[in-house]
């Protein structure tokens, strides 16, 4: 798997993104330091929110192959500037989260993130697990067995084994 950075403001919804993308169980935790996980690096909203820290950001993109600035569909106002992701010398993509929250507004959500620069999109219900597997899927690399992919392989190989049994 590529390793991805996730950015974006307090309650964007990185932390519950980063355990939906390593398919643990959701629970609260608020971020207040950089996490380093094996391919995901969840950071705190406060750095995204204050131009001191955000330096702490831009530096945290080179530990990456991919840049995720996360948008939630039910945001006012939108932190990331126009065309910031050319300055990311990384892949930069959007993720729009919470598209079924009440009041959510993914298409404008994802208008905004159009305008940072990011060219791919993508929505998620982290809490739901929807649209999880098409981030999965954009990050693998050649090799990578993606968990549902070794379900239905252990489930073949399984009806083979019972099939075999029988005879
Ligand atoms: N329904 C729904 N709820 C979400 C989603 N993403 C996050 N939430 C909820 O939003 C709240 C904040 O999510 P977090 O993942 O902690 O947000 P964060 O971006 O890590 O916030 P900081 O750590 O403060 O930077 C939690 O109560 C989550 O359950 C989503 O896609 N769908
Ligand atoms: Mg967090």
């Amino acid at each position: 798997m590529r390793k991805i950075v996730l950015m974006g403001r307090s309650e964007a919804g990185k932390t519950t993104l980063t355990q939906a993308l390593r398919g643990e169980k959701i629970h609260y935790h608020k971020t207040q330091y950089v996490s380093h996980f094996d391919v995901v690096v969840d950071t705190p909203g406060e750095y995204a929110q204050t131009k001191g820290l955000a330096h702490a950001l831009a530096l945290y993109s080179y530990e990456a192959q991919v840049v995720g600035l996360l948008v939630g569909a039910t945001e006012p106002y939108c932190l990331f500037p126009p065309c910031c992701a050319s300055q990311a010398n990384r892949e930069v993509i959007g993720i729009v989260t919470k598209i079924h929250e009440k009041g959510a507004d993914p298409a404008r959500a994802h208008r905004w993130l159009e305008l940072a620069g990011c060219r791919r999109i993508f929505h998620v219900d982290s809490a739901a697990g929807e649209g999880v597997w098409a981030l999965l899927d954009y990050l693998r690399e050649e090799g990578d067995v993606l968990p549902w992919e070794r379900e239905a392989s252990d489930n073949h190989s399984n009806q083979a084994g019972s099939g075999h049994d029988s005879l």
